[in-house]
């Protein structure tokens, strides 16, 4: 058991003045768990003499949650980049057979090793600013070996670094050359097929679809969501990034813990995801990326009360972004989300995208995973541009 002590704890649960800070407070942990949390003058008597590091007053929130991220992946796409400077779109490369295509012949020529080695750069640029659970789609191998392999390699990263992966079946992210002309043999004979064999050796937390029209239409990621739910899997969606296709409200009615992206979002499906308690994702990295001036619908999802959470989607072609902090920064400038919206969206909100209801909030029987910072106002982790003002950081009880 140890005390961490004299700190303030940025305001969460429902307060709607989320970036208010508590008074001194300790945080009793025990292990991987909280016990107790409160004003360091009500500190029950059986916590006294436990071992107390001092924090000096200094700011804490949960530990940081990524819940939407494409960090394993083979090569970069630096040369595309300057494509789309020099003016081509995204869907254009797409089309012509670069975009994610590209990442995937590099993918499926790197070994576990190698991926794993190019992988690990990126993960710790997000630990070093505070991030302690870290969501990891695979859909750069689009054929079953090669998405397996990159879900080895995000489970490896738990067992290299301190933080919880939760892995996403993202088969159904682009066809493969391969299967050009036969996308209904893609779906069967890799994503539905590869989604058991994945389930079965343990690699699958959840199940993504990219729904859009380079991508799948509505009614196969529909499929897609039924063979999950029949595997017990629990489903998440990209949709309506470039287009409205309705693939929200689709993935809303399979109960989908979130549906992210969603600048061309209808009322629908703000409507849709009310109702089934879906998580709107936002992400502000692929926004910025892709030049999109479209913005997501946030004060209707406000207005209906849908939880908003923020990643980073990092990946190689629309979102090379390796800092959560500046995904904050950017959805507060970029839309007008409050900081503490933004805080919500990296903790508490960004947990409930996962399903992981043991984290995002300081509070007993939470995982005891907690970052304190060198900050006086909890607004400043949005307000700021490339700093990092992380102090300490714990992870299931370990000062790491
Ligand atoms: N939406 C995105 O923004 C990324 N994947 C997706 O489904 C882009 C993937 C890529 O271009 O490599
Ligand atoms: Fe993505």
């Amino acid at each position: 058991m140890q005390i961490l002590g004299n700190l303030r704890i940025a305001g969460q649960g429902d307060d709607p003045q989320g970036t208010k800070l508590s008074e001194p407070s300790d945080i009793v942990v025990d292990g991987e768990q909280i016990l107790w949390s409160g004003a360091a003058r009500d500190l029950p008597s059986e916590y006294r003499d436990a071992p107390r590091r001092d924090f000096e007053g200094r700011v804490v929130t949960p530990g940081l949650i990524d819940c939407h991220t494409h960090i394993v992946f083979g090569g970069n796409r630096a040369a595309e980049f300057e494509m789309r400077l020099k003016g081509a779109s995204y869907e254009e490369i797409a089309r012509a057979g670069g975009g994610i295509v590209s990442s995937v012949t590099a993918t499926r020529a790197a070994s576990e090793d190698e991926l794993l080695a190019q992988a690990l750069p990126r993960v710790d640029t997000l630990l070093a600013e505070g991030v302690t659970t870290l969501e990891i789609k695979s859909g750069y191998g689009l054929d079953i070996d090669s998405e397996l392999k990159m879900l080895r390699v995000a489970r490896r990263i738990a067992a290299e670094r301190p933080v919880t992966v939760r892995t996403s079946w993202l088969a159904a992210h682009a066809l493969p050359p391969e299967y050009r002309e036969d996308r209904a043999g893609y779906l069967l004979d890799v994503v539905i097929a590869g989604m058991t064999r994945g389930h079965c050796e343990g690699l699958i937390d959840a199940v993504d679809g990219f729904c859009e029209g380079i991508a799948f239409s509505v009614e196969e990621v529909r499929q897609v969501f039924d063979h999950a739910s029949g595997l017990g899997l629990p489903v998440k969606i990209h949709a309506e990034q470039l287009s409205d296709l309705g693939g929200a409200a689709m993935a809303a009615s399979c109960h989908a813990l979130s549906a992210d992206h969603l600048e061309y979002l209808g009322q629908d499906g703000i409507d849709a995801m009310a109702r089934a308690g879906t998580v709107a994702v936002l992400l502000p990295g692929a926004f910025y990326t892709l030049r999109e001036t479209r913005l997501p619908p946030v004060q209707a999802l406000r207005d209906a009360a849908v939880p908003i959470a923020l990643a980073t989607d990092c990946n190689p072609g629309t979102s090379p972004l390796n800092s959560l902090l500046l995904a904050m920064n950017m959805a507060a400038t970029l839309f007008r989300m409050t900081p503490a919206e933004c805080l919500a969206g990296v903790t508490r909100n960004a947990a409930r995208a996962l399903g992981l209801s043991d984290r995002g909030v300081i509070a007993p029987g939470k995982r005891s995973d907690l970052v304190v910072w060198d900050i006086s106002d909890p607004a400043e982790l949005s307000y700021r541009i490339g700093f990092n003002p992380l102090h300490a950081r714990m992870v299931g009880g370990v000062y790491v």
